[in-house]
């Protein structure tokens, strides 16, 4: 199990609740696909991906963002509890998703980079390095259930 220590779950709540799901979702996954352009191949249903500027106005990829942002917002809420929250997601990416455990830390990168973005000087390396842990338990908790 994780062990959060010192001002660590107190620095991701205080973040998390000045953090707009909806915009920062939609610009996480919109970077992921156009930084690592392989992981387009699970959104194919999405409509059109041709260019960085399609990606960026996709309403699709807006709102699949959303919905990954706001299940990263169940592990806050259970911070001491990630792997069990992750269980039944982590089988569905595995089983049915067919989702390579890799891409889970690529997005969580994403998702610091686009914070560092939108708190310019006050996301901290400290900050930082706590999202960093944050990212990296929830990737692993999202990894649990694969064989
Ligand atoms: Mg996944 C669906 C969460 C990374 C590809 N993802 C979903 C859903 C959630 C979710 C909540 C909806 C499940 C449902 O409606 O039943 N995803 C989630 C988390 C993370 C993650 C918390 C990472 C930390 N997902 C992820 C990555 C990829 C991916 C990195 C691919 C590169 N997810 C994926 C696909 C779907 C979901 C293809 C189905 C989308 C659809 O068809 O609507």
């Amino acid at each position: 199990m994780v062990h959060w220590i010192g001002d660590e779950k107190q620095v991701i709540t205080n973040c998390w609740a000045k953090t707009d799901v909806c915009t920062v979702g939609g610009e996480c996954l919109a970077r992921l696909l156009i930084v690592y352009p392989w992981t387009q191949r699970f959104f194919s249903s999405f409509g059109n991906l041709s260019s960085p500027t399609a990606i960026c106005g996709n309403p699709m990829v807006k709102a699949h963002g959303k919905k990954v942002l706001t299940a990263f917002a169940d592990a806050i809420k259970n911070l001491d509890n990630i792997k069990a929250t992750f269980c039944e997601l982590s089988k569905q990416h595995c089983d049915e998703l067919h989702v390579d455990p890799e891409n889970f830390k690529l997005f969580g990168y994403q998702i610091i980079i686009t914070m560092a973005g939108h708190f310019g000087k006050d996301f901290t390396p400290h900050i930082q390095a706590v999202f960093n842990k944050l990212i990296h338990v929830v990737a692993h908790a999202m990894a649990s259930q694969y064989h």
